[in-house]
């Protein structure tokens, strides 16, 4: 169409390629020299745009629309820009059809946005549409958690919600209202509130676990640091029965050590802040300001943020929770003594260092209810069997080697506690069944809020973990989306137009393949005696020296090399992988902590559920285990220590969890790196939009038959919109032509009543009938008036 004379003056153009903006509405203002039109954007600047890709802009996309399955017209421009006013207006949440939902972070609380008016208006409409549809509603979070119960009423599959994006996306709070609207399912529905019911213990784990698991980074103030998936069962008449929380890889090395301008874990600052008016424990932890602890002295503050109050928010909890007051003052106790660790000094001695501080040795071995003498031999020496003599030996400990053997202590410590913390929970939210295990007639919506995908100065280890779960979610989604959409269409013979997408197969690959992916050359290196970091980076580079995915850097250090990751590069400082990958912890310690007198501590070293290096030995001495061989090192055992391969076998477990589950996305979106209210970055979202795969998620939905219902089924259902249309008198009829003889006479009655359905709206496959969403909610809408007149 031409654009100049076609419109009525008011028609507008996209700007490709906008310097700011990505892509930019602008009003055609006349003819240029290039034989070129002149476009000027709402700032009043002036593109050439040549007339072959002048392309019209949709006028419901300048308001933004619900439902992007809905524009008429469809480019990158009226994504980006139909999310981007709809942001601007407050309207953070666009669908792409049911199982998709964008999520804008607002950076403010948006009035009204979450109220429990909202929830019951969601609550109702999806009760109403019945199981199976998706009520016609404004997108929402509700809207998704509403779809996903109806849908598990309805259908004998478990549901999942998967939230996603980058750090300081929107996911956790997303996953918070999600829990909170199932939660109030029932509360309000006017059965119990009390005070121990399952609902409030769900709702009562958050606090503690963002306590002990998220920090501040400069990339969010309440950054999680730790991977979960919270699976809730609701047994047969629809009530939440009991949650069980799975936790993914705490981040350690944050714990002794953080970058600038970025804090450890928030329970750390709430002890220092408000600790001390903890009744029982409180004077005798012993601790002073976040500002004078070495592991906490770096930033102490967050604007806007209470340490204090928040210590209170998590006790309560945890009382909430059902937690003695033994076990409550024993977390405290160690997080305290975590602490002081941090702070102990070492001096060289004539036999090992020795602890210059003995006031400080005092409190952290009253702390952590260990013996004076045991915990300064362990820093003093350390036990060591002579590999020709096989003789026990103590080697004196230089003060450098006593150090890490003391952050080594405070990191284990630490992130089995908040394993512990976690079991614990769950132990309260398991419901009156108790223990969680296998019950009948329940079914399950399970939710999973990660790490996002995350980019710093200095990347390590744990970035490289975290950005590789990133990787592996967006590779169930495409598979979800693309790979499995296109299977199920070939075998089907539904005729359709293949649809290119972006695969990060090709990543994944590189980074987990056998024998030379990138972390089995970090495990293998971690096996080998002499291996460095720098023996590790050669091996990298050597293996990967044609790769496009694990490359050299053009950013000239010797240390780094980089992944080309599906959301973008990322440079890698191989320094301290190795450690950080073995994570070794001296027998030492582990019999120190193991001889506490404090039963928390004691279960940490000695439980194999908290204690990996217990799981080798558990694993042994579990019936059926095949027993290693005599004289030569239990090779399984030996495969399973490193922090990457328990990773990597969580990931997968996780995967193959989320595949029996029908998904749904929520993919989040950050507008800007400033964390401000009303402000966007377009040409990052854009990038955020094009990483999550959104632009091939709309076409394939567009050109494709979301809803799918085997002959049958269909048949019996719908049969009352063309009584003529029958089985007759056979046994074993057919169905499939059946279905299309009720199709067929459906579409031409829509056609005599003018309003015909769209061309290609369904397909017969071979064993299922394909439709659009739209012709079914026709169909089930005539159903119903068909119903009335019956
Ligand atoms: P994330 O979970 O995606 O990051 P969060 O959910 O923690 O991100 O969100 C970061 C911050 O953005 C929150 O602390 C809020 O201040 C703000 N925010 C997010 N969503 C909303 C909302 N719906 N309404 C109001 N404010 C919001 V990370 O855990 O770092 O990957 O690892
Ligand atoms: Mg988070």
């Amino acid at each position: 169409m031409d654009v100049l004379t076609g419109g009525n003056g008011n028609a507008r153009v996209w700007i490709e390629n906008h310097p700011t903006e990505g892509w930019a509405p602008g009003r055609v203002d006349s003819v240029g020299s290039n034989g070129l039109y002149v476009v000027v954007d709402d700032q009043g600047t002036k593109f050439e745009v040549a007339p072959e890709n002048a392309r019209q802009v949709d006028p419901n996309c300048l308001r933004g629309v619900d439902d992007l399955l809905s524009l008429g017209d469809f480019n990158e421009g009226a994504l980006l820009h139909n999310v981007r006013s709809r942001y601007f207006n407050d309207n953070i949440y666009t669908g792409i059809g049911s199982p998709i939902l964008i999520s804008v972070n607002p950076f403010q609380n948006l009035p009204g946005l979450y109220t429990e008016a909202k929830q019951k208006f969601y609550r109702e409409r999806s009760a109403a549409a019945g199981s199976g549809e998706d009520a016609d509603v404004p997108p929402h979070l509700f809207s998704v958690a509403a779809a996903a119960y109806t849908a598990m009423l309805g259908d004998a599959r478990n549901q999942s919600i998967i939230i996603s994006g980058e750090s300081g996306a929107g996911k956790t709070e997303a996953t918070k209202r999600i829990l909170t609207y199932f939660a109030n399912l029932q509360r309000t529905a006017g059965a119990t509130s009390e005070k121990t019911s399952i609902e409030e213990q769900v709702l009562r784990s958050n606090p503690i676990l963002e306590a002990f698991g998220n920090a501040k980074t400069i990339r969010n103030d309440n950054s999680s640091r730790f991977g979960k998936f919270i699976d809730i069962e609701f047994g047969s008449s629809g009530k939440l029965t009991s949650a069980k929380i799975s936790n993914y890889l705490l981040e350690k090395s944050r714990i002794v050590k953080q970058q600038p301008d970025e804090r450890g874990y928030h329970a750390f600052y709430q002890l220092c802040a408000g600790g001390h008016s903890l009744s029982d424990i409180g004077p005798t932890l012993g601790l002073r300001s976040a500002y004078e602890h070495s592991y906490t002295a770096v930033c102490t503050e967050i604007d806007g943020v209470d340490d204090a109050s928040m210590l209170e928010e998590a006790a309560d909890c945890m009382d909430g929770l059902g937690f003695s007051k033994e076990e409550k003052n024993s977390v405290f106790q160690i997080v305290a003594a975590v602490l002081h660790l941090g702070d102990m000094q070492f001096e060289e001695g004539d036999d090992g260092s020795v602890l210059p501080d003995g006031a400080l040795t005092d409190k952290i071995c009253e702390l952590l209810k260990v013996s004076k003498a045991d915990f300064t031999t362990t820093f003093q020496h350390k036990t060591l069997e002579d590999p020709f003599t096989k003789k026990i030996i103590h080697m004196p400990q230089d003060p450098t080697s006593s150090s890490n053997t003391r952050h080594s202590m405070a990191k284990h410590l630490y992130s089995r506690l908040f394993d512990w913390l976690v079991w614990r929970i769950n132990l309260s939210a398991a419901g009156k069944g108790g223990g969680g295990g296998r019950k009948e007639n329940t079914k399950k919506i399970g939710i999973l809020d990660i790490y996002g995908f995350e980019v710093f100065e200095w990347n390590s280890f744990e970035q490289l973990c975290i950005n590789f779960a990133n990787e592996k979610l967006q590779q169930h989604f495409n598979s979800h989306m693309f790979t499995l959409e296109q299977q199920l269409y070939n075998e089907e013979g539904i005729s359709w137009s293949h649809i290119e997408w972006q695969d990060n197969k090709e990543i994944i690959d590189q980074l987990e393949r056998k024998p030379l992916g990138l972390f089995c050359i970090l495990d293998s290196e971690c096996l080998m005696p002499n291996a460095t970091d720098d023996t590790c980076l050669s091996k990298i580079h050597s293996s990967f020296k044609s790769s496009r995915v694990v490359y050299k850097t053009s950013r000239f250090k010797s240390t780094n090399f980089a992944v080309a990751h599906y959301a973008g590069e990322v440079v890698y400082n191989v320094i301290s992988f190795l450690e950080k990958n073995t994570d070794k912890l001296h027998a030492d310690i582990t019999n120190l902590l193991k001889s506490s007198s404090m039963p928390i501590t004691r279960t940490l070293f000695s439980d194999p559920r908290f204690a990996p290096d217990m799981q080798a030995q558990a694993a042994q001495s579990r019936p059926g285990a095949p027993p290693a061989k005599r004289g030569e090192p239990n090779q399984r055992a030996k495969q399973n220590v490193t922090v990457s391969v328990m990773f990597r076998q969580q990931l997968d477990q996780l995967v193959e969890d989320l595949n029996r589950t029908n998904p749904r996305y929520i993919r989040c979106i950050k507008p800007n790196g400033n964390k401000q209210a009303h402000e966007m970055d377009s040409l990052d979202v854009q990038r955020q939009l094009r990483c999550a795969g959104m632009l091939e998620s709309i076409r394939i939905r567009r050109a494709g038959y979301p809803v799918r219902r085997p002959f049958k089924e269909f048949f019996n259902r719908f049969r009352l919109l063309c009584p003529h249309v029958s089985t007759g008198r056979s046994l074993d009829p057919d169905y499939k032509e059946l279905c299309r003889r009720v199709l067929t006479d459906v579409e031409a009655k829509f056609q005599a009543q003018r309003q015909p359905v769209e061309a290609k709206s369904w397909q017969v496959g071979r064993s299922k009938v394909f439709l659009k969403e739209e012709l079914q909610g026709r169909l089930e809408k005539a159903l119903g008036e068909a119903v009335k007149v019956y």
